[in-house]
């Protein structure tokens, strides 16, 4: 990885990072509209998978899908504005945060039916199969969906046809409140890609330069017609299941001991010490992410509501 790409990936996991604490704090001082489920902790996977994608690729994402969407390229105003259900969101505010999605930059949707991002991931690395102008398309998804029929039925199909998808399990350890090891046998889901005779690979999530390398060899892979890659990141949230979900199933110790491994920690010790560069270098990084989140923000609050009859513009029949 060069300094600048590295720079680059800072900012962007600083940005998810910062949206997602600003969001947190405007949940829970202005009534806000819909839920939300927060990527705090796992920003390293969507960044460090993204890095290595075109505008024209794909992307499928889950209920926890702000993050991906950030990664892939989406403006921050724009996502901002969906939170809201504004008029200027993303999805002109009728989507909100567990809808969320930007055709405009390939990200196809947060899709909260668990495990279902997977086989339009699938679809989706199909039609790049079919036009040969060398996209892939990724499918971000979790421990819990890992178990979901749609995770063999999206992976077995891709690997038949060797189509050009990347399948991403982020292995936070839970479903909800239910610990990976109560409903999985085994230590790693990506040893399952041995039955579809494709390549796995365990990942450290927290590592944003080891998600880097191993999802640029997958997606190089995908481009030239060598087929699709399982990639497992081994991640953690460090927030609740959702807003304010007080994750009492799990050990304050266990979150301590992750929180030592946060990602966006992680790589700014990396960028002094590997990279050499200096603390004052990435100051106005750091403002200018401060200073984006405030914009979207008041970009969102002045932006018009929808008007009531507009959903009728967005109904497939
Ligand atoms: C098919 C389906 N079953 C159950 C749910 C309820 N549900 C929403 S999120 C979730 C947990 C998903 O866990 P995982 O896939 O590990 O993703 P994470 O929340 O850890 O990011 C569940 C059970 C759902 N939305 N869809
Ligand atoms: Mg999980």
């Amino acid at each position: 990885m060069d300094r600048e790409t590295a720079l680059t990936l800072y900012k962007k996991m600083l940005q998810i990072r910062k949206f997602e604490e600003m969001l947190y704090h405007l949940f829970l001082t202005r009534p806000m509209p819909g839920s939300m489920h927060q990527y705090n902790g796992q920003e390293a996977v969507a960044v460090g998978v993204c890095a290595h994608l075109n505008r024209d690729d794909y992307i499928t994402s889950t209920h926890r899908g702000h993050g991906h969407c950030i990664a892939k390229g989406a403006s921050l105003k724009a996502v901002m504005a969906e939170m809201f259900a504004k008029q200027t969101g993303c999805c002109r505010g009728m989507g909100g945060s567990m809808h969320i999605a930007d055709f405009s930059v390939g990200m196809l949707g947060a899709i909260a039916i668990v495990g279902a991002g997977i086989p339009i991931a699938t679809g989706a690395g199909w039609s790049c199969q079919l036009k040969g102008k060398g996209q892939v398309a990724v499918s971000f998804f979790g421990d819990g969906a890992a178990n979901e029929g749609a995770f063999h039925e999206g992976i077995n199909l891709a690997a038949v046809w060797k189509l050009p998808v990347i399948f991403v399990c982020e292995n936070n350890l839970y479903g909800f409140s239910t610990h990976y090891r109560r409903v999985t046998p085994i230590d790693n889901i990506a040893d399952r890609a041995s039955s579809y005779g494709i390549p796995g690979v365990v990942v450290d999530g927290m590592d944003i330069t080891t998600v880097y390398r191993e999802a640029g060899k997958a997606v190089k892979r995908a481009r030239e017609g060598g087929g699709p890659t399982l990639m497992e990141c081994k991640t953690y949230r460090f927030r609740g299941h959702s807003r304010f979900e007080k994750s009492s199933y799990r050990a304050q110790q266990e979150l301590e001991e992750w929180k030592k491994r946060d990602p966006i920690i992680q790589f700014k010790n990396h960028l002094l010490e590997s990279f050499k560069i200096d603390k004052q270098e990435l100051l106005p990084i750091e403002k200018d992410v401060e200073k984006e989140i405030e914009e979207a923000v008041a970009y969102a609050e002045r932006s018009p509501d929808p008007d009531p009859d507009d959903y009728k513009k967005y109904i497939y029949a």
